[in-house]
């Protein structure tokens, strides 16, 4: 009952991290383009494979004036993949453990980020050329309040600009940002990339670079689609120029989650010159890119934050100018100066600027060796399954049910 989430939201109140004044709506009223970029980890920014660059334009905002990137950046998503982390974008709270929340709990109550900015004067929509039904998308986005699903049947999808799971991501986002000039504004989109998805096939005229040669041919066909993505996201900025919505926005961008499974350390191993990788390696590999852009603001700076995706709702609605105290959200504003070092992974894992904590051994966050002496360190791992059990009650709970989003109440 009410009782249950008045324990949730104490615990949400000793967890937040006060906006920073510096950054507080600095983006007020802008339109709010987010775009989940498939399968995207954070080794291919500013890195090589066999002498080629993999993403030249990523690696070019990374040093832009206009943008903040975080280079130690999290995916917390677990089996329900791309839709996990849509999730935790919309709701800063976890999916759940098992299976995918948007297939579990569709029906559930939620106060999403969409919800808020619909209260704000926002249009709200998700853009991604693939069946409405996928990941039960069409449900769950009544939920999540998102006001439009612009789903494949909004797209022109031919064989010649397909591939692999579909629409390509170039024409995918030529033909997004004609969808955005006749949206009203502002407006809140979320973009979802395709091209760069298991098994990384891809058309040999979208081969910008060369395959890597391990031998394991999705480990070496990756960089491409990689490439192919970085190329699209280029193609993105320059017609948002050409339209004339670039400086009225806020383009923010994140890796979904792993595209490289464990089943491919061998290679992975062979390509960052490591005999083995240790489960230390492993947590390292699941960062993903992270970047907010924001035309004109002369902000910009490379992060080294501890941080994940549960970060990325409270970031973007201070930027905005809004007042989160009310809400019930997990992560912390990753601008503030009370956010603290500390991602926790939905497995249990976790890592803080000091420690790496995976198959129950703490590895020093530097080095990767083992540490001895572990004590400092076990109060994180209470804090870790409380994180999880908190966000895991509210869903389980259906515990939003109780929130008046109103007067921030909370009801019988
Ligand atoms: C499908 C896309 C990919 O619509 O979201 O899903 P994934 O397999 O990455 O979860
Ligand atoms: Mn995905």
């Amino acid at each position: 009952d009410g009782s249950e989430l008045t324990e949730v939201s104490n615990y949400v109140k000793s967890n937040q991290a006060e906006p920073n004044p510096s950054y507080f709506g600095l983006a007020k009223d802008r339109n709010v383009i987010i775009i989940s970029l498939e399968s995207m980890q954070n080794f291919v920014i500013n890195n090589q494979v066999k002498g080629q660059t993999i993403t030249p334009f990523l690696n070019e905002l990374t040093k832009d004036p206009d943008t903040f990137y975080f280079d130690e950046f999290y995916h917390q998503t677990g089996l329900g993949k791309t839709s996990d982390a849509e999730f935790i974008v919309e709701n800063s709270m976890y999916g759940t453990g098992r299976g995918a929340v948007f297939f579990t709990n569709a029906g559930n109550t939620f106060e999403s980020m969409a919800s808020r900015l619909n209260d704000t004067g926002y249009y709200t929509s998700v853009m991604h050329a693939n069946n409405k039904s996928f990941w039960n998308r069409d449900l769950m986005y009544e939920s999540l309040h998102i006001k439009k699903f612009f789903d494949v049947a909004s797209y022109n999808v031919t064989e010649k600009n397909s591939a692999n799971w579909g629409l390509k991501d170039i024409p995918f986002m030529e033909q997004s940002v004609k969808l955005m000039e006749d949206l009203p504004q502002p407006f809140y989109t979320r973009m979802l990339t395709l091209s760069n998805h298991f098994p990384f096939t891809s058309d040999e005229e979208d081969q910008y670079i060369k395959p890597y040669d391990s031998g394991d041919e999705t480990v070496d066909r990756y960089f491409q689609t990689a490439r192919y993505t970085d190329e699209a996201v280029k193609v993105l900025f320059q017609r948002l120029k050409q339209s004339g919505l670039y400086d009225n926005s806020i383009i923010v961008m994140y890796g979904d989650h792993y595209g490289i499974s464990d089943n491919h350390n061998k290679a992975m191993a062979r390509y960052l010159g490591k005999d083995a990788i240790t489960p230390y390696d492993a947590a390292k590999l699941q960062r993903v890119p992270f970047f907010i852009h924001i035309p004109g603001s002369n902000k910009g700076k490379v992060m080294h934050e501890v941080a994940g995706e549960l970060d990325i709702r409270p970031t973007i609605l201070h930027l905005l100018g809004l007042n989160t105290t009310q809400d019930v959200q997990f992560g912390q504003d990753l601008l503030s100066k009370e956010h603290q070092n500390f991602t926790v992974f939905r497995d249990g894992r976790f890592v803080t600027d000091r420690v790496v904590y995976a198959a129950e051994t703490f590895y020093d966050a530097q080095t990767g060796k083992p540490i001895q002496n572990t004590q400092p360190y076990g109060k994180y791992i209470k804090q870790a399954n409380r994180k999880l059990e908190v966000s895991d009650q509210v869903i389980n709970g259906d515990l939003l049910r109780f929130y008046d989003k109103q007067t921030g109440q909370i009801t019988e």
